[in-house]
């Protein structure tokens, strides 16, 4: 009899013990769309979500948006979809599961939502489902995988004068970076992760700005491509929910050495008398990292006008079965279309979609080997980047009316499966 009773009080102090967590720790304010990844367990997970008015922080608009919620399944099937109303709370039930994750789709619109769960969970931060909040980002923990050397969290707050100063730690607290800026385009804040730091839980804050005639307010933030895109208000739950996602990447080329291992070619010949340069060499002039980068010249006579492309092939580099390349590319803003190529040890080519040059400075770019965009071609035809070495092939299309000149320089090269 008694031990009945204990057990239904254990029972009664858990559950309590949960309501405890659930008032103690409202999420971060959301509006327009946002992602949650909730843990689900063997018994059902409530997530409170609580609907505010853009008036509450506001007077000087009105948004007739009620909160859409949707849970959806890992595939990204919807389980459930759950119209709200303006200014209520409700609670959701994610369903007892033994998948590792349920993702609940929470669209405030104009107006806010507030999550607040007891169960692991993380927010999504990926460059094409950013987290939108609103007055700032209280401390979020995210893991930098295994081999990540160099990386960033993007921000942006599009509207004039709302802006922020965000702040990424370290694994022992200590500030790694710090930005203060309007964010009206999308900026990153880049950081160094330094040996033995990497495979680690990191974080990252956005707090109000100190110029006066600045304040925080709405602001889209995600994780650069080589970090798994979740921000968790636990390091456990961060560590937890990122592992199955993160991927270890592997720099291949830092071009540190004396020979830049690269050589160049343009795609088409030009007429009789005409000399194209193309060029590739280390460089010391503006390394992303270390001493050196990979620098690429292109120049193109007065009177050519044909469309080109430079093509710069790379030693070949141990990248079986690579599914994503990493690079840091500095920009020229010219517009000019950038395209990695793959070439495995059977000889099938990997045409990865081509990214505009539209930036100036340097910029990490990721392309997605194995996704949808990537067109494959000859050689076995196996779809498989076969090794033991693959050449990359950087390709720069210059058309017609663009510069005639162009120094680009390029660093970091890293792969991961
Ligand atoms: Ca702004
Ligand atoms: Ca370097
Ligand atoms: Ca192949």
């Amino acid at each position: 009899m008694a031990r009945r009773c204990r057990l239904c009080l254990l029972t009664v102090f858990g559950v309590l013990m949960g309501v405890g967590c659930l008032a103690a720790e409202p999420g971060v304010l959301l509006r327009y769309t946002t992602y949650l990844m909730v843990q689900p367990g063997p018994a059902p997970v409530p997530v409170r979500l609580e609907s505010r008015a853009y008036g509450d922080r506001h007077g000087d608009h009105v948004y007739s948006d009620s909160p859409e919620i949707a849970l959806l399944d890992a595939s990204g099937l919807a389980l459930e979809e759950i119209s709200g109303r303006l200014g209520e709370t409700l609670t959701v039930a994610v369903p007892a599961s033994a998948a590792p994750f349920v993702l609940l789709r929470l669209a405030p619109g104009g107006n806010y939502l507030q999550a607040s769960l007891a169960a692991p969970h993380a927010m999504v931060a990926t460059p094409s489902a950013p987290l939108h909040c609103v007055g700032g980002l209280s401390r979020q923990y995210f893991l930098v995988p295994r081999g990540v050397s160099t990386a960033a969290v993007w921000f942006h707050a599009v509207s004039v004068g709302e802006a922020g100063r965000a702040l990424v730690y370290r694994p022992d607290g200590a500030l790694a970076a710090e930005l203060e800026d309007d964010f009206n385009e999308p900026t990153p804040l880049e950081f160094e992760v330094p040996e033995g730091l990497d495979g680690q839980v990191w974080s990252v804050a956005l707090e109000a700005p100190r110029r006066p005639e600045w304040r925080v307010d709405d602001c889209a933030i995600w994780l650069g491509a080589t970090l798994p895109g979740l921000l968790s208000p636990e390091p456990a739950w961060a560590e937890a929910l990122s592992r199955p996602l993160a991927t270890a990447w592997r720099t291949v080329m830092d071009f540190e050495g004396d020979d830049a291992g690269v050589t160049v070619q343009w795609d088409r010949a030009p007429p009789a008398g005409v000399e194209l340069l193309g060029r590739a060499g280390v460089s010391t002039a503006r390394p992303y990292r270390g001493r050196q980068s990979l620098r690429l010249e292109m120049a193109l006579p007065e009177g050519y006008d044909g469309a080109n492309m430079l093509k710069a092939f790379t030693r070949a580099v141990p990248a079986a079965g690579c599914r994503r390349v990493s690079f840091w590319f500095h920009g020229d803003g010219s517009g000019r279309q950038l395209q990695v190529r793959l070439r495995d040890a059977h000889g099938e080519h990997f045409h990865t979609p081509a990214v505009p040059i539209a930036w100036e400075g340097w910029r990490q770019v990721v392309v997605d080997v194995a996704g949808p965009g990537t067109v494959a071609a000859g050689g076995d035809g196996n779809q498989q980047v076969d090794g033991p070495e693959v050449v990359l092939v950087f390709q720069i299309r210059h058309a017609p009316g663009q510069p005639r000149q162009a120094v680009y320089d390029l660093d970091d090269v890293a792969v991961s499966p």
